[in-house]
């Protein structure tokens, strides 16, 4: 055996998992190479600008294209009715809806997409786009959700006003979606009815936007000659879209390439596919030239996939002690004008039904009904999880509400219902099985670290006074990783994922995979996995992903799945290769497979220390004739994984505020964030995520909204307006870990990049309301702005 140091030279050199290693990517994008879909110039190619309605909703009575096109550089104006003929005016939607691609008789949301002017620049499409005349008929528009299917409602969806089930079940109103619950509602009923303490609270998770740096846009360009249909475009899933498109356009699959390229921030924005992707690829294939779209900042804000708009009523049942016996979680969401997000089929309302969190709650039952309003389409965005986001916050949330009732601490609450360690892997009441946790030491070890019982002495003096000091806490719970495809589909397609390895004779490595990064560091953290598996260092392994003519079929990258399936799907590729290599290595050294051991990057006969093939070594050899009888040339695999299970990974935070009562300014000034992301792959890019993910929680928490008023007309729809956090803003995060593995995973790994987002939001809520706790106060709706917390000192009379 090598000595240790040099062991740990040769383990240092492959900076493999476990390593800080700085990203890959950012020699590029520092020194502004990267490529983004602006980037892309392509001969001839003309400018898309889409014509938007003013109005949220309204008939079209006719639109009159002539001035548009007697405008300098106008090529075109398309229309729904230009669509008609090729059967392109609707598209099917990830959440098995369909949406209208250009309005068609009618426009259901303010900006939908109406029309688009193709000209030989983009100055000459907007100057264009400004000359479409549309004449519209103004309707009464729904903006409330609570409204959406009073009796006198107007009827949205005109296109499936008859139709009784638009995919998810039984409708009851022309403007209901669906209706999706999970759990024992009879079993939560007769724990409420048997529980000396209840409590109820209405929860508003308000209507978000992710607000990436990159607004979404596309250049389609198809060839005529070949049939051959190209698309650079900002997609967080581009198999997925290639997908969609050939359903779409009957153009055979092979013949359609999307290409990811570089992705400027997505948070879950850049996953449906939008309105004008489709018209840049039908005015491409119209006109036998590359068109570009590119979205306005505006655009991006009010018409692309928004998150949240989940209208909560959480309740709970408890003994006195504050065990927790029953849950009730009920949800109005509002999804917009047509049902666009991504959901898997069987998940209508995505993994909401997590919502026990991290607590042994015996009994419990969750309802969600979903209501087409006159809003742009979407729910499922901004580090969410599918609805996770919104489940937690609820029974973060409600545990406080339960602890104020019972004066019971809100540390020790959460101590007294925490799924015990012993109890995995736990079945939850509503059918998750829980893969791996170990809550109880994470919430000590952060308290611990804060002085928990300090900071409570201290608030408690500071209400002696008169002043306002909240502690928040959230011990929460994920899920990520979707899913096995048993379970998990979107339209009908698993959500396996996908990894090719191929090993070169000097042993530089290239991998090409599914998902798609965004700023994830996927080219640092795969080459990662692959360095440590197969014993080739991590600098000379490319990572691919994006080009659908390249990388072998994936689901994409959301839903923090990239780790928990493609990082698996990694493993089980570099050891499909592994093994191979230690039949080459067995044959060349002349001794059976079982007389071989594996030691950081070779392969040594057990009691021969000399006796050895290192990976380089058997890389080369793989290309030559010496190889054992009958073995193929090569070192290359293509793996699939279909996760036996989703991934769990959690975390327990800790927020401190003051709040000044004349104004209602909060500031943050304490966080700390314990997560437990089970092996840490690369430890400097899991803490950029916290950091990116808490910043998030604190947008969300203390500013966004997007804000319309009764006719439907978008009122913050600009970075005026809209909230996006600066350094000068945001806290200083302080981080921690533990480590607990996921059993079921190949390396042990479960995803992290939404654990900040979700558990951060609502601790940051919680800290601000335990403010006002001792004034009897249980809960404030989000967004935490100075104006909105001052109305409640105000309403209080401790203002002045
Ligand atoms: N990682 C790790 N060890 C683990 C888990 C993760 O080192 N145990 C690393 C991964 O290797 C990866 C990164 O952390 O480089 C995030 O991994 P993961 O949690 O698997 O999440 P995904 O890569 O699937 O990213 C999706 C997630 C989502 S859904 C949103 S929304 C979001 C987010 O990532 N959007 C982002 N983080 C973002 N970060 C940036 N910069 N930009 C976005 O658009
Ligand atoms: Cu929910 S936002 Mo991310 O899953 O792309």
């Amino acid at each position: 055996m090598g000595d240790m140091s040099e062991l740990q030279q040769r383990e240092d050199a492959l900076q493999g998992m476990g390593t800080s290693l700085l990203r890959k990517e950012d020699a590029r994008f520092i020194r502004g190479q990267g490529s983004y879909v602006d980037d892309v110039k392509l001969p001839g190619m003309l400018f898309g600008a889409l014509v938007r309605s003013p109005y949220a909703h309204a008939r079209i009575r006719g639109i009159d294209k002539s001035k548009a096109l007697a405008s300098p550089g106008v090529v075109a104006v398309l229309t729904a009715d230009d669509l008609k003929p090729v059967n392109l005016h609707w598209m099917p939607t990830l959440g098995g809806d369909v949406q209208a691609v250009l309005a068609d008789k009618k426009v259901c949301f303010q900006l939908q997409e109406v029309a688009m002017v193709l000209a030989n620049d983009r100055y000459a499409a907007a100057d264009g786009a400004a000359l479409v005349e549309v004449d519209y008929e103004e309707l009464p528009a729904i903006v409330d959700p609570k409204k959406a299917m009073d009796a006198d409602a107007p009827t949205i969806r005109e296109d499936i006003a008859e139709k009784k089930d638009v995919g998810h079940g039984p409708r009851v109103h022309p403007n209901h979606i669906f209706t999706w619950e999970a759990g024992d509602q009879a079993a939560a009923d007769s724990a409420f009815e048997n529980a000396p303490i209840t409590v109820r609270e209405e929860i508003l998770n308000p209507r978000v936007h992710p607000c990436p740096l990159e607004t979404c846009g596309c250049v389609a360009s198809f060839n005529k000659t070949t049939g051959y249909l190209t698309v650079y475009m900002t997609t967080q899933a581009p198999h997925l879209v290639r997908t969609v498109l050939a359903m779409l356009s009957g153009i055979a699959e092979s013949k359609i390439r999307v290409v990811g390229g570089d992705i400027g921030g997505g948070f879950g924005n850049k996953v449906p596919v939008y309105p004008g992707y489709v018209v840049a690829i039908v005015a491409s294939i119209v006109t036998g030239v590359p068109v570009k779209w590119i979205e306005s900042r505006i655009d991006n804000i009010s018409t692309t996939g928004f998150a949240r708009d989940y209208h909560g009523v959480g309740e709970l049942a408890a003994d006195a002690d504050g065990r927790i016996k029953g849950l009730r979680f009920t949800a109005l969401a509002d999804h917009g004008a047509f049902n666009s997000h991504v959901s898997a089929s069987k998940f209508p309302a995505g993994l909401f039904s997590i919502c026990t969190g991290s607590y042994a709650i015996p009994n419990a039952y969750c309802r969600v009904d979903a209501v087409y309003t006159n809003k742009a389409p979407g729910g499922v965005a901004y580090r969410c999880s599918l609805r996770v986001t919104e489940a937690v916050y609820l029974i973060e949330r409600m545990i406080d509400v339960l602890a104020q009732k019972l004066g019971i601490d809100k540390a020790e609450i959460r101590r007294r219902n925490f799924v015990a360690k012993e109890q995995f892997p736990y079945t939850t009441s509503m059918g998750w099985t829980l893969d791996s946790g170990d809550y109880a030491p994470a919430l000590e070890k952060v308290l611990q670290a804060v002085d928990y019982e300090g900071l409570r002495r201290e608030q408690a003096e500071k209400r002696a006074r008169g002043e306002l000091m909240g502690i928040g806490i959230s011990t929460f719970t994920e899920i990520v990783g979707a899913g096995p495809t048993k379970t998990c589909d979107i339209l009908g397609i698993g959500l396996f994922d996908s990894c090719e390895i191929r090993v070169h004779p000097t042993g530089g490595v290239i991998a090409r995979l599914g998902t798609m990064s965004q700023g994830q560091g996927h080219a640092t953290t795969y080459a990662q996995i692959i360095a440590t598996e197969l014993g080739l260092p991590a600098s000379d392994i490319v990572v691919e992903e994006g080009d659908t003519d390249k990388a072998p079929y994936g689901a994409g990258t959301w839903g923090s799945r990239s780790t928990p399936v493609s990082g698996a799907a990694t493993a089980k590729a570099a050891r499909k290769i592994k093994d191979k290599a230690k039949q080459i290595a067995a044959h060349l050294l002349e001794v059976g497979e079982g007389d071989l051991e594996w030691e950081v990057d070779r392969f040594r006969v057990k009691g021969n220390p000399e006796a050895t093939k290192t990976m380089k070594e058997i890389c080369m050899a793989s290309h030559t004739g010496n190889i054992p009888d009958g073995m193929e040339q090569g070192l290359n695999a293509v793996a699939y994984y279909d996760p036996p299970n989703l991934t769990f990974p959690f975390g327990a935070y800790v927020c401190v505020v003051d709040i000044d009562k004349h104004t209602g300014e909060v500031k943050v000034r304490r966080f700390y964030a314990l997560d437990d992301c089970g092996t840490r792959i690369n430890p400097m890019i899991i803490e950029g995520q916290i950091h990116g993910g808490l910043t998030e929680a604190f947008a969300v928490a203390m500013g966004q909204q997007v804000p319309f008023d009764e006719n439907g007309n978008h009122l913050g729809n600009s970075l005026m307006d809209y909230f996006l956090p600066t350094a000068v803003e945001t806290p200083r995060w302080e981080t921690d870990h533990t480590v607990t593995p996921s059993p079921h995973h190949p390396l042990g790994a479960k995803g992290v990049a939404e654990s900040p987002h979700v558990g951060g939001i609502p601790c940051i809520s919680n800290a601000v309301i335990d403010a006002f706790a001792h004034l009897g106060v249980t809960h404030m709706d989000m967004p935490h702005t100075a104006y909105r917390v001052w109305q409640q000192c105000h309403a209080l009379g401790i203002d002045g």
